[in-house]
């Protein structure tokens, strides 16, 4: 393993997003990682998993790594892309999986946050919705994580500025669990996971799936569905799309023109 470490603690597994050198950017290497470390914690049937950055770290994750967008006319947010597969992986583990948060959570990086089942963060940590400071038409699923997170008004806000939350502010939405000071976060989050790890696991496992069938049930039509992905190629197809991965790349501000 290079960029995540892994720790097993009787029925608790622990996954460490550990690449500081590109600030645990969700790079394809790196997903893998998480993804295997999740793999492996369900074949040993662990009750609860938790995702982490090392002690003390002022990033959780950038973000998706934009160094694998697309530059152009290809869907950066498609079903086979690494952010897609870690969302799913995390909401169809087969039980809780808790983000223990230090530091910002930007980008793509929320919404692996916010489809984990339980958030509990530092009063350092802020969350920044940031696909209108790239000009990535974010995913549909994406918007559902998001929808689930917290209400229109506030999704609205975070999609629209790109200006990071802070974690109390979360707390008081309701968008996480809870915040504790950085010297009780790995105790407060062990204690609760070792609740959940003594309560009954086929009992949780089948709430957990259910909770996720519920939450991800949206009307949509197949025209509706059509529609959507042509206004997103639209925007991935964009000058303004490949405006924002160079200025990205180039560490300058983006220039955005509207078309
Ligand atoms: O210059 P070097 O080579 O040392 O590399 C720098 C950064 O380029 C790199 N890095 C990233 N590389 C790829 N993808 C990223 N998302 C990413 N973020 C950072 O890591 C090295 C250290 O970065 P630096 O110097 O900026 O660190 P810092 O401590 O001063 O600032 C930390 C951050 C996180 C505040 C800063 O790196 C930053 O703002 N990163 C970008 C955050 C962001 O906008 N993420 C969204 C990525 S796109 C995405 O997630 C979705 C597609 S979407 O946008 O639709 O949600």
């Amino acid at each position: 393993m290079t960029y995540t470490l892994t720790e097993v603690r009787g029925p608790v597994g622990i996954v460490v997003l550990n690449n500081p050198a590109r600030r645990n950017a969700l790079s394809k290497p790196l997903v893998d990682e998480l993804m295997a470390a999740l793999a492996d914690f369900a074949r040993r049937k662990l009750r609860v998993a938790i995702l982490r950055a090392p002690p003390g770290a002022t990033v959780f994750s950038a973000g998706h790594d934009v160094e694998e967008l697309p530059e152009s006319h290809r869907d950066p947010l498609g079903w086979d892309d690494p952010l897609r597969y870690l969302v799913r992986q995390i909401e169809n583990f087969p039980a809780p999986v808790i983000a223990m948060l230090e530091g910002g959570v930007w980008g793509g990086a929320c919404e692996a946050v916010f489809a984990c089942d339980l958030i509990i963060a530092a009063p350092d940590v802020t969350f920044a919705v940031t696909p209108a400071k790239l000009g990535v038409p974010y995913n549909l699923s994406g918007m559902v994580t998001f929808l689930n997170a917290a209400p229109l008004r506030i999704v609205h806000e975070m999609a629209f500025t790109a200006k990071p939350v802070s974690a109390r502010r979360a707390e008081r939405l309701g968008m996480i669990n809870t915040v504790v000071s950085k010297d009780e976060l790995e105790s407060f989050t062990m204690a609760m996971a070792s609740d959940i790890a003594a309560n009954a696991p086929l009992s949780i496992a089948v709430m957990k799936e259910q909770l996720r069938i519920l939450a991800a049930a949206r009307p949509m039509s197949p025209q509706g569905y059509e529609r959507v992905q042509g206004l997103r190629r639209v925007v991935y197809d964009s000058q303004d799309y490949i405006e924002g991965i160079r200025a990205f790349k180039g560490k300058r501000k983006p220039e955005f023109r509207g078309e």
